[in-house]
């Protein structure tokens, strides 16, 4: 039986990616695509995500929710992934329309409908604040939640101290972490050093020939270059299928373990900066008082390290 899944995304070139992997994965049985305010605003992530639906030949509902972050302003990546998310290849319009509904009331529904519920979030995670603050009940029939998001105990990608979709919407982040929901972490910098795709082998997935593999390289192009003059890493870095690897086949983060993770909220320096209690020293009596809402809804499963060939042969392999 393929495991029910439930994917949250802002879709850009690297969230196409990693809808690619989990509709042609053999397991998974994506139930419904939601759509958040992040690296492009709602209406065109709704747009990019219906595309890539269309491009994998199937009919994966795509609901529309949250337009903006609980409280902050909106702030897109446009620099990062183009204009349209897309890296600006001017693909025609999707055929159909979003899903009618909410996309917060669709989570609710989708975890209440389907018992042991895999969710992959690969955005700021507004959508799901929201649905667990409306119906926190949701949270004893998800059996995962893969989190791209964060950077345990490294540098951050959008601020020295954070990662995009944590930062973008810090309190929704802390409702999340906070909710009891069984987190996996999986941090941007997994998708770094040798798991990024350097030039040859994005040439290699390219001339796969199929149409999956041609736009998955093309439309991260512009990711590609913006990555290279931020970095000054050789590949494109591809957090979100990182993320959706780990989701479709646990066996791909090699080293994890458990841990109090808090969002900082408060300071604008450190905003969005995922701590991780590496050292477990939160239960001590210097910390507690301020770990207290951590501590007492349990630990996120946080991936250190991955399988770097097993990540790219199932990248391959959603492609071909
Ligand atoms: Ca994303």
């Amino acid at each position: 039986m393929p495991r029910p899944f439930l994917i949250d995304t802002d879709t850009a070139s690297d969230d196409a990616v990693a809808i690619i992997m989990a509709l042609r994965h053999p397991d998974a049985d994506v139930k419904a695509i939601t759509t958040v305010c992040g690296n492009v605003p709602l209406e065109q992530g709704a747009r990019n995500a219906l595309y890539t639906v269309e491009l994998c030949g199937a009919e994966t509902p795509v609901y529309m929710g949250a337009a903006r972050p609980l409280t902050r302003e909106p702030a897109h990546a446009e620099w990062f992934h183009g204009r349209d998310g897309l890296g600006d290849m001017n693909y025609p319009p999707p055929t159909r329309q979003p899903a009618q509904g909410h996309a917060v009331e669709a989570i609710i529904e989708t975890a209440r409908a389907n018992p042991g519920l895999t969710i992959v979030t690969l955005a700021p995670l507004t959508n799901i604040a929201l649905a667990l603050a409306n119906a926190p009940d949701i949270v004893n029939n998800v059996s995962r939640c893969v989190v791209m998001g964060g950077a345990a105990c490294t540098v951050g990608n959008v601020t020295p101290a954070a990662e995009y979709n944590i930062w973008c919407d810090p309190e929704a982040a802390r409702m999340v972490f906070h909710s009891g929901l069984p987190i996996e972490m999986v941090g941007w910098e997994l998708c770094r050093g040798e798991a990024m795709l350097y030039p040859d082998e994005m040439a290699a997935i390219r001339a796969l020939g199929t149409p999956l593999a041609e736009f998955a390289i093309d439309c991260n192009q512009a990711a590609f270059k913006a990555s290279v003059k931020q970095s000054g890493e050789g590949g494109l870095g591809l957090p979100d299928p990182v993320a959706m690897a780990v989701a479709l086949d646990p066996a791909i983060c090699t080293r994890k373990s458990r841990h109090a993770v808090e969002i900082e909220t408060q300071s604008e320096l450190t905003r969005g900066m995922t701590v991780v209690d590496q050292l477990n020293v939160t239960g001590d009596e210097r910390n507690r008082a301020l770990w207290e809402r951590a501590l007492r809804r349990g630990n996120v499963q946080v991936c250190w390290e991955i399988d770097v060939p097993a990540w790219k042969a199932l990248l391959r392999r959603s492609l071909t």
